[in-house]
């Protein structure tokens, strides 16, 4: 599927600012692959559809959950979490993207999770960074996204974990696996354990 033919099927489920946000992170995430040496073209049709389910009813969202074998621990979490295992779902069953390298990268892209792989480390990356967003200590995360993905995965995890913590919020477990996954190879790289 080209950008176009992406772009005309996503268009009718965003909001406006959505899919201004969508644009954004479409572009970050193919300028990411280009620097990390991952297919440009599975980044962008990752990135235009990653928040495609973001405005389903909860009720709908819920349904999902419940009828196919997502993990039902979602339903024990803040709703904002279901969008993105809920997308790669509906993706397939209503524009047939079968791609499960796609599909994982926006199944996981609001938590990361263990073994987070290259396009799914570039679209976590991308929807945190694009130049929409503006968080507390960002521009740091955007140099880093420049020269090392793994670190800057990691930032983004421990920034949103931190984030979710300091607001007495939970967190769900694959935002933890991710964290200590990228934490461990880290320290892997730097001689270090633990
Ligand atoms: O869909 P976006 O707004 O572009 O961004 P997103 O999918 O990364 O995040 C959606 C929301 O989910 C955001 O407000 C932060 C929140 N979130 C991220 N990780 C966790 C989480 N919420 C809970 N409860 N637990 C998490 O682990
Ligand atoms: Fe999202
Ligand atoms: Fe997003």
């Amino acid at each position: 599927m080209n950008r176009n033919e992406a772009i005309k099927r996503i268009k009718p489920h965003l909001t406006k600012e959505r899919y201004e946000h969508t644009l954004r992170v479409a572009d970050t995430a193919i300028e990411l692959a280009g620097v990390y040496g991952e297919s440009e073209e599975k980044a962008q049709l990752a990135a235009l559809f990653h928040d495609y389910a973001k405005y389903r009813p909860i009720e709908e969202l819920k349904h999902w959950i419940i009828k196919s074998n997502l993990p039902k621990d979602l339903l024990d979490y803040h709703h904002e979490l279901w969008h993105g295992p809920v997308g790669s779902i509906l993706i397939e069953y209503e524009h047939g993207i079968q791609d499960s390298i796609i599909k994982n990268a926006i199944y996981y892209h609001t938590t990361g999770r263990a073994y987070m792989n290259k396009l799914d480390m570039i679209l976590f990356v991308a929807d945190y960074i694009e130049p929409g967003r503006d968080f507390p200590g960002l521009e740091e995360v955007r140099r880093i996204a420049k020269k090392d993905l793994i670190k800057t995965a990691w930032m983004v995890s421990r920034n949103t974990i931190n984030y979710l913590m300091s607001r007495n919020n939970t967190v769900y477990p694959d935002s933890f696996y991710a964290y200590n996954y990228l934490t461990r190879k880290i320290k892997r790289k730097d001689g270090l354990n633990g």
